[in-house]
């Protein structure tokens, strides 16, 4: 038995989510609902997977204050959008957790005792990002003159400059404010080197190696400052304080990293090595998009490291979707409504989509034609309309089962033998040879690499091998032309076209049961698949399983094209 857990970041509820959030969650998701399958080897995991809104910090309060609501109605209401979408998307997360949550606020305080060593009161001066909640060094820093980025002037004091003038930072482009103040700092430098050493030595820590690479490049090539982890309670009040300082509130980072160890349990509990919260933290991935990879593979292994507390398992980095080469981003307002896409083409078809049109190291260019698609071309026209067709009237009634158990004392193997005793059946043998191959090399490919491919969120490879599966049993079915035999002697033949085209469906949908969950599960309790099979990948491999052949007049009907015009 192994214990995983699996989170998502906690997004902002300063504006409703988009379809960057949503694509993160659903790798999440389809992660989570992989390590729920039965594997082949037969380890049972135990999982937890939590997402979330981040409340706290400058960022919402001014939100808040420019809605002309009291801040805590403001999170409230948009923190409910996040649970509304993870709801209409099929994401089953077993907590939500909101950093305003009361058991969040005192383990935020029990993590800032745990690194007290490592915390102490200094003057700062900085550029501070309110949208990036974060600061930037001078020399990131531009200042806006008729269009122009202009570079900062080292002799000029700008504490005092008038609020007209405008700073921005060139990582985001996102505004800068300067601020002149006393906060509590944490002394990163003291765990440089055992980051990097640990990174090193851990070389799946980060993951894909593109984001590892440039992190130890600039973790090796950069100096590190001192990380200031507080603001002026008067300048931010909608924050956790600081304990026994209430003058100065924790900042956001600080409190939002703070929430995979709360949604897990205690930090006492987690700090004891034999508890299963110890185990759930060690076993922990966090997937992210690359904007906020120095948060969490330098800042948060810090923080545990000087806790003395277990790191995570891995760091999943995501590219961004882009429009127009631009992020997508609430600040922008150039954003995907996921939802819109939802109502119309149904929650597996956005997902199937972005996970179709989409790889970790890239950045990806949305088309509303991918969701389209996934709707009308996969789900419809490949797999349900071949659930229809073996199920649309044989006479007399296909007896598909006397297949399975052949198949079954062969592990699903096409032996020699196997061919020989189809060709005394059939006189177009060819058709079935060239299906079978296929079929085999495709359930192979899923036996030795689908496990592995989904550990990594190589989702793009698996949906890649499982379309190569339902395009053979479409093809034996449209070659093979079982509706057209009537010849008695060759009944066999037809049934095991129908055999085989069932079980191309059966096995495509426990595979993709995480990825498209609603209409994989529809179909198999169509095919009457035992329950007890279909959340279990030693069933998906050929006869290995059962399923049965309704017959209906028309063909049955599981899931109806869309039209892109209505
Ligand atoms: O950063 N493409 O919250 P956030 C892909 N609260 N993913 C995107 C995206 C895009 N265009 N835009 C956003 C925060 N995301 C903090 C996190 S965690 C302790 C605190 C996704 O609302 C992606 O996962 O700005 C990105 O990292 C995250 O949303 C940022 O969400």
């Amino acid at each position: 038995m192994k214990r995983v857990h699996i989170t998502t970041p906690i997004f902002y509820p300063n504006a409703k989510p988009h379809l960057g959030h949503f694509y993160t969650s659903i790798l999440c998701d389809v992660q989570n609902r992989y390590y729920k399958l039965n594997k082949f080897n037969s380890v049972k995991n135990i999982t937890k997977f939590t997402t979330g809104t981040d409340e706290h910090g400058m960022k919402i309060q001014n939100a808040a204050l420019k809605a002309n609501l009291d801040t805590q109605k403001f999170v409230d209401n948009l923190s409910l959008t996040f649970k509304e979408l993870c709801s209409k998307s099929n994401i089953k997360y077993d907590r939500f957790i909101r950093t305003t949550d009361s058991d969040h606020v005192k383990e935020v305080q029990n993590l800032w005792n745990m690194c007290k060593d490592d915390i102490f009161m200094g003057d700062h001066a900085g550029w501070y990002s309110v949208s990036d909640e974060t600061f930037y060094p001078a020399i990131h820093v531009r200042e806006l003159i008729n269009g122009n980025m202009v570079s900062l002037d080292s002799n000029v004091d700008y504490s005092n400059v008038d609020k007209s003038r405008t700073f921005i930072n060139t990582e985001t482009n996102n505004n800068v404010i300067f601020f002149q103040e006393k906060n509590y700092f944490f002394d990163l430098n003291k765990y440089k080197d055992r980051l990097i050493d640990y990174i090193i030595k851990n070389p799946d820590f980060v993951q894909p190696s593109n984001y590892k690479n440039t992190l130890l490049n600039t973790l090796k090539t950069e100096q590190l400052t001192s990380l200031s982890v507080s603001r002026p309670t008067k300048r931010l009040e909608w924050a956790i304080k600081v304990p026994n300082d209430s003058s100065q509130s924790v900042y956001v980072w600080f409190d939002a990293l703070c929430n995979y160890l709360t949604s897990i349990g205690s930090l006492n509990k987690i700090k004891d090595p034999s508890s299963t919260e110890s185990e759930f933290m060690r076993n922990t991935t966090h997937v992210i998009g690359k904007d906020i990879i120095k948060f969490h593979c330098i800042y948060w292994p810090m923080f545990l490291m000087s806790a003395g507390l277990p790191l995570p398992k891995c760091i999943v980095v995501h590219g961004h979707w882009v429009n127009d080469g631009v992020k997508m981003s609430k600040s922008l307002g150039n954003v995907v409504d996921p939802l819109e896409y939802i109502e119309k083409y149904g929650s597996d078809s956005l997902r199937l989509a972005v996970l179709s049109h989409s790889n970790l190291i890239e950045d990806n260019n949305f088309s509303a034609t991918y969701v389209s698609e996934s709707r009308n071309i996969v789900l419809v026209n490949k797999l349900c309309n071949l659930v229809s067709r073996t199920s649309k009237k044989f006479n007399p009634r296909p007896a598909v089962e006397f297949w399975q158990p052949i198949f079954k004392q062969n592990q699903g193997r096409i032996t020699p033998e196997l061919y020989e005793s189809f060709d005394e059946h059939f006189k177009e043998s060819k058709i079935i040879k060239t299906a079978l191959k296929e079929i085999e090399y495709n359930t192979d490919w899923l036996i030795n690499n689908y496990e592995t491919s989904m550990e990594k969120f190589e989702y793009q490879k698996v949906l890649g091998c499982l379309m190569n599966l339902l395009n053979s049993g479409n093809s034996l079915f449209q070659n093979a032309e079982p509706w057209a035999i009537k010849d008695k002697d060759l009944f066999k033949h037809r049934d095991l076209v129908l055999f085989l085209s069932l079980e191309v469906v059966r096995i495509f949908c426990i595979y993709a049961s995480p990825i498209v969950p609603e209409i994989a599960s529809n179909v198999l309790k169509t095919l009457e698949v035992p329950e007890s099979e279909t959340l279990d990948l030693s069933f998906a491999k050929l006869g290995a399983g059962s399923a049965y052949s309704k017959q209906s007049k028309k063909g049955i009907s599981i899931l109806t094209r869309v039209n892109d015009e209505d």
